[in-house]
């Protein structure tokens, strides 16, 4: 396997720990820019010799051209996830969440470095398309500066491929639970949430009546199509929708909890939260045409990994 490492921006976190995992056991070497701020260092194998961390802020334009020296592509997943906090600090947030995005962007330019898998969100649709599965060219309606940056970043992205050749493959991805997921905060992924909850036998809440539903994707199924996004000989125009097509419902996610761990601790039911979203599915048909899914991990499958049962 090539010896010029895969650069992995915010690599120590969920989503980024996860596909070090897959490219290390593929025989890649691999180079993390993150600075820790969710990230952790256990969340990563630190005795490989084929991994390099590198602790900054994807912000540091001058740091981000030296860690790109040597890459072959790049995975650009670096970002204040948690949307609450681009809503309390845009200001800080829109650093790592855009600007971020247009350092990466420039240090590739002027490596001569194509390749760039990007994360962006089903936050850019924001509450278009609601009640159907949801295609890629539904208006786009970002409601917090989270969902904005991702949207810039995608134009910006697109800017690099026309003017500089750059092979950005953007995804937006809908609900991703799984290993590593972190459940700390109230605006946690769900599924991280009630995991967390159910092994310390802690009380469940449920915003709504429970009948609201997500398209779930396992981070599994999620890191086999960012590597094959890497490895991919072309790339085309357009961002591609993550989501199994499929709508799962808290209750039925629950059931299926319960189904892996024997019981549930108590349940209660309070109202919606303001602005929650009914229904999230993503209608799939330019990700299953552009790459292979494969046999996806059922949820039970998934959230028994997740306790490790
Ligand atoms: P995460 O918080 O676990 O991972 C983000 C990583 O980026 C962390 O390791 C963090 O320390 C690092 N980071 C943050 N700001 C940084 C900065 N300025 N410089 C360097 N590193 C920085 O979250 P995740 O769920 O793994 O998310 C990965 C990407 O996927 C993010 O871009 C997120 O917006 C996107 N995404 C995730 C989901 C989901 O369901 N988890 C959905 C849509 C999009
Ligand atoms: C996702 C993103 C959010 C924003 C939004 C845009 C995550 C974690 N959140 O929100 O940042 O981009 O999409 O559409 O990716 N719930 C409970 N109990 C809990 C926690 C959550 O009932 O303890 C409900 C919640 O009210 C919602 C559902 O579970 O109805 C899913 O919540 P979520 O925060 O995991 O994800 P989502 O899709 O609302």
């Amino acid at each position: 396997m090539v010896d010029a490492p895969v650069l992995i921006t915010g690599g120590a976190g969920f989503i980024g720990s996860n596909l070090v995992d897959v490219l290390l056991a593929k025989g890649y070497a691999v180079r993390i820019l993150d600075d820790m701020s969710t990230g952790k260092r256990s969340n990563l194998p630190m005795d490989n010799p084929k991994l390099e961390l590198i602790e900054g802020d994807v912000a540091d334009a001058a740091l981000v051209a030296k860690v790109m020296d040597g890459c072959s592509a790049v995975v650009h997943l670096a970002a204040v996830a948690s949307v609450q906090a681009s809503v309390d600090d845009p200001v800080r947030t829109h650093q790592s969440n855009f600007i971020g995005t247009l350092n990466v962007c420039e240090a590739m330019r002027k490596a001569g470095i194509k390749r760039v898998v990007f994360a962006s969100s089903a936050a850019v649709y924001g509450n278009n398309g609601e009640g159907e599965s949801i295609v890629e060219d539904t208006p786009k309606a970002p409601l917090t500066p989270y969902a904005s940056d991702k949207l810039s970043s995608e134009y910006y992205l697109d800017f690099y491929r026309r003017q500089h050749g750059l092979e950005p493959i953007i995804f937006r991805f809908f609900n991703i639970y799984g290993p590593r997921q972190d459940p700390s905060s109230p605006y946690s992924g769900v599924i991280s949430i009630f995991s967390e909850r159910v092994e310390k036998g802690l009380p469940i809440t449920i915003f709504g009546d429970g009948e609201q539903t997500r398209d779930f994707v396992y981070v599994g199924d999620l890191v086999k199509i960012l590597l094959q996004a890497i490895e991919a000989p072309d790339v085309e125009e357009g961002a591609i929708n993550v989501g199994l097509n499929k709508a799962t419902s808290l209750k039925h996610m629950l059931e299926a909890l319960r189904e892996v761990v024997g019981q549930l601790p108590v349940i209660s039911y309070v109202p919606a939260r303001p602005g929650d979203i009914r229904h999230s599915r993503a209608d799939n048909s330019r990700l299953l045409q552009r790459f292979s899914l494969g046999q996806t991990t059922p949820m039970s499958e998934g959230l028994a990994r997740l306790l490790g049962r």
